[in-house]
């Protein structure tokens, strides 16, 4: 009995359960594809720790006497797509059984449909048992991520005193909303220097991905499990701590703050999602570092990011179309490239087009919100935050862009649109002061495109937000904005609009 069990890119787990009962006789399957490296145009970054990370995942199996077949992208036999390199694996290998674990997006899950005989089985990687959301889900008209995570909590016994949460209280993020003050400096993350099999990588990268954006130079991810805990460890002992303080703060030259960079190494299989929500739990109990910082951190995970995923796999794949607020406008090029004179904007994909990454107040109220107030339609919107970030994957990229950044879903990630004029930003960081634009300024010519932007926004959208409770204060001023004032912002808009369409510099 042989059996071929096929590992994709993103499921680079020890104990993935494609590998449960794995015999002597069996084979490994683990292919470089440019089907996968293409569907979008993916940051070269991103390339690099997928391929290297499989690279070194095949090399571990192999140094324990596994039989891996391996394909890698330049091999000239390679068909380039996961579905032929899986059938011409099954005519070499001839095994009796083809076994995969469930795929995280729905388009390869439809592309296994036409794999030979294979047993798909479930992914046991999330803190999430199989079933669980969608049991909860059932009869909600609503579905929020806060209820969701309090049983979450319940469940894994994680930060509760019995039935009740530790410290009263199940959530902690008012607390959460500071700004960096001058002089305090994020200690800079550890980061993993290439090493000679990376280095491999990133040749070949280099040399076939040379069209797309964003720059490899920096390249410094790990690509082990050993190197993401490594990694990990150093996000415990130097900067949980301070997580949860300035968790929303953005500043010009700090393109990391005190986040955990996690996200890249987690969804490629590489970190064990409630081995961090223990760890960090751990250092609370031990006094390392306060509630606030731990229990916000432990949200974005055992919330979050469980949450998201339930959602994909609930609404999919009817939520790939969604377009509540009928946006339609084509993502301009400064997207792609950073070229743009708002500051913010520059700073947030500059430091993506270096890092493969931002942290999640710039993906929301940075590159996410100008999206939303400017109208860019969800489909280019999801491909660009698909396309350049490391830890980008469908089931997790599409529900935070469409959902919560674009309220494209209508609602069902977020109560309500997360849009903010230059004023939000203006607390949140240190962008504003050094900009080509004035952030105090409504309509005039050299007023932040944020601005007129927001209040246009509200006003186009000022009947569906009036139903909303949570969205009254807004419609309420807008309502009362005097007339020629209404109008001045509204041609501002226009004109902002108008400039990004035309590919002018904004
Ligand atoms: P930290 O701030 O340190 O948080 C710790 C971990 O919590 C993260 O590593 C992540 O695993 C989890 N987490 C935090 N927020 C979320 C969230 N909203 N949804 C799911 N998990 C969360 N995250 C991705 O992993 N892949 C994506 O493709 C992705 N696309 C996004 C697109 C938009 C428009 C927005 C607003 C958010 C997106 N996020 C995505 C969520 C979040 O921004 C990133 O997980 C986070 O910035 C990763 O950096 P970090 O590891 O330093 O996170
Ligand atoms: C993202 C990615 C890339 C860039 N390349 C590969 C690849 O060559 N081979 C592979 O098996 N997986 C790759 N991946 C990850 C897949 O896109 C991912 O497994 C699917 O999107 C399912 O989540
Ligand atoms: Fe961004 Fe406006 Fe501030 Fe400039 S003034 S950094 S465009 S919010």
């Amino acid at each position: 009995m042989t059996a071929l069990r096929v590992v994709l890119g993103d499921q680079l787990s020890a104990d993935i359960a494609a590998l449960d009962g794995l015999a002597p006789g069996d084979v490994v399957l683990l292919v470089e594809v440019m089907g996968e490296c293409t569907y979008v145009p993916h940051h070269p970054q991103k390339i690099v720790l997928v391929l290297s990370a499989m690279r070194h995942f095949a090399a571990a199996l192999r140094a324990k006497g596994v039989t891996v077949r391996y394909i890698r992208l330049d091999d000239p036999e390679n068909t380039q797509s996961l579905s032929g390199e899986v059938g011409r694996a099954a005519e070499a290998v001839k095994p009796d059984e083809v076994i995969v674990t469930a795929p995280g997006e729905w388009r390869v899950r439809e592309a296994m449909q036409g794999w030979p005989d294979v047993q798909v089985r479930e992914d046991r990687r999330f803190c999430a048992p199989p079933g669980f959301f969608a049991a909860w889900a059932d009869g909600k008209v609503t579905l929020r991520m806060e209820f969701f995570y309090r049983e979450m909590r319940r469940q894994h016994g994680i930060l509760m005193e019995g039935d009740r949460p530790v410290g009263g209280k199940w959530n902690f993020d008012a607390e959460n909303r500071k700004k960096l003050p001058a002089g305090l400096r994020p200690p800079r993350p550890r980061r993993f220097p290439p090493d000679e099999m990376t280095r491999e990588v990133i040749a070949l990268v280099a040399r076939r991905f040379a069209a797309h954006y964003g720059s490899v130079a920096d390249f410094d991810y790990p690509v082990t499990a050993a190197a993401a805990e490594a990694g990990f460890r150093d996000f415990v002992d130097q900067r949980l701590k301070n997580f949860g303080d300035w968790q929303d703060a953005m500043a010009a030259d700090e393109p990391f703050m005190f986040h955990a960079l996690v996200s890249a190494p987690l969804n490629l299989g590489l970190l064990e999602p409630l081995t961090l929500c223990r760890a960090a739990e751990a250092a609370y109990r031990n006094g390392e570092a306060p509630l606030n910082a731990v229990e916000g951190f432990i949200r974005q995970i055992l919330g979050w990011r469980e949450f998201v995923r339930g959602i994909y796999w609930h609404h999919m794949p009817e939520y790939g179309s969604r377009n509540a607020l009928g946006a339609t406008r084509k993502l301009p090029e400064f997207y792609w490239t950073g070229r743009t004179n708002m500051r913010c904007m520059d700073h947030a994909i500059g430091q993506t087009l270096r890092f493969a990454y931002a942290h999640h107040i710039q993906r929301l109220m940075i590159t996410g919100n100008f999206a939303l107030l400017a109208g860019l339609n969800p489909d280019d919107v999801d491909r660009w935050y698909l396309a350049v970030y490391a830890d980008a994957y469908e089931w997790v990229e599409m529900p935070n862009t469409r959902g919560m950044a674009l309220h494209a879903d209508g609602g069902i990630v977020g109560s309500k649109p997360y849009a903010a004029s230059g004023a939000y930003i203006n607390r949140m960081s240190d962008y504003c002061g050094a900009c080509h634009y004035d952030v105090k300024d409504l309509a005039g010519p050299r007023a932040c495109p944020f601005n007129s932007l927001y209040w246009d926004f509200i006003g186009r959208h000022t009947e569906r937000f009036a139903a909303n409770p949570r969205m009254a204060m807004p419609v309420r001023s807008w309502r009362a904005m005097a007339a020629p004032k209404q109008a001045a912002v509204r041609r501002r808009a226009a004109a902002v609009l108008e400039q990004m369409e035309q590919g002018a510099e904004l």
